[in-house]
């Protein structure tokens, strides 16, 4: 990776913290409210933000609307790791290295801090400057996060009878993990005016990448618990073949914006050799 890519991650970062930290100043003070701030703004990638961000910048584009694209969907990101963290669900008591917002705040806090997060995920967008591009983008998101999307990924991944296939893990890894990154390229590509072809392969991009993502998530984690995993149904090897066969095709996807698509290019060696 190039000292570019770092920086365009960085500066992703620091954006969507500007606009995350004003609306939280904006709340008022309890503990479901430090409970929101605690898991935001506690040293996620902020990569669904990062691909917000260069897909406008293909375009040439920045503005309010992107900035608030990025951060709702930063919200609907924390929300669903709270969510899942939870003794009802993954049972986890830790997140980034820091004790999991349950374990801080105690679980009714923990529900209610993901419930308001979705709900201000929702505010931050309807709080935009509207036109139809917007509109279409902010449905967009929501479609991609609920039960055609991550919502839908989760039920799937959270059910014992689901069977432990390959054609399940495809479909849970698509939605739960990959529809989020689709969100993200593809509602900013609405917003920023881009064409049904630009669209289709920013998409497909996100989704090839984030089966990578998803993959190389289950080879960093050793513990691997009941679901269904990567390294679970093609071991070690294949998953890391896997990867590769992804990143091809996520590249593939976006060769028609030429060099201006290095970033998105880089991500995918980003995700192969990281360690977080
Ligand atoms: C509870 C509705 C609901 C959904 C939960 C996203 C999710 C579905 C569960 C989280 C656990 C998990 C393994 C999700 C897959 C996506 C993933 C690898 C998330 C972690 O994303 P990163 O690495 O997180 O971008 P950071 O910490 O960098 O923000």
């Amino acid at each position: 990776m190039t000292t570019d890519f770092f920086a365009a991650l960085a500066q992703a970062g620091e954006k969507v913290e500007k606009t995350l930290d004003a609306i939280l100043s904006a709340l008022p003070e309890n503990k479901v409210t430090e409970a929101m701030r605690y898991s935001l703004m506690s040293g996620g990638k902020r990569l669904r933000p990062a691909l917000v961000y260069e897909t406008a910048k293909l375009f040439g584009k920045s503005g309010g609307n992107i900035d608030r694209l990025a951060a709702a969907i930063e919200m609907i990101h924390t929300y669903s790791l709270i969510h899942d963290d939870l003794p009802c669900m993954d049972d986890d008591d830790f997140r980034r290295g820091k004790p999991s917002c349950h374990k801080k705040f105690g679980e009714a806090n923990a529900v209610l801090a993901g419930d308001a997060l979705l709900n201000l995920a929702a505010e931050t967008l309807l709080d935009g400057d509207f036109s139809a591009e917007y509109f279409r983008a902010a449905a967009f998101v929501f479609r991609c996060s609920g039960i055609y999307g991550m919502v839908g990924g989760q039920a799937v991944d959270i059910d014992a009878e689901t069977p432990r296939d390959f054609e399940t893990l495809d479909y849970l890894t698509e939605n739960k993990t990959a529809k989020l990154m689709m969100a993200s390229v593809g509602a900013a590509c609405i917003c920023c005016g881009g064409s049904g072809e630009e669209f289709n392969a920013l998409v497909k991009f996100a989704e090839n990448f984030g089966k990578a993502f998803q993959a190389a998530d289950d080879l960093l984690d050793s513990a691997q618990g009941d679901g269904i995993s990567y390294v679970k149904i093609l071991g070690v090897h294949d998953t890391k073949a896997r990867i590769a066969e992804y990143n091809i095709l996520a590249g593939q996807c976006v060769k028609i914006f030429g060099e201006k698509a290095t970033f998105f290019r880089e991500l995918c060696s980003f995700n192969s050799s990281r360690e977080k």
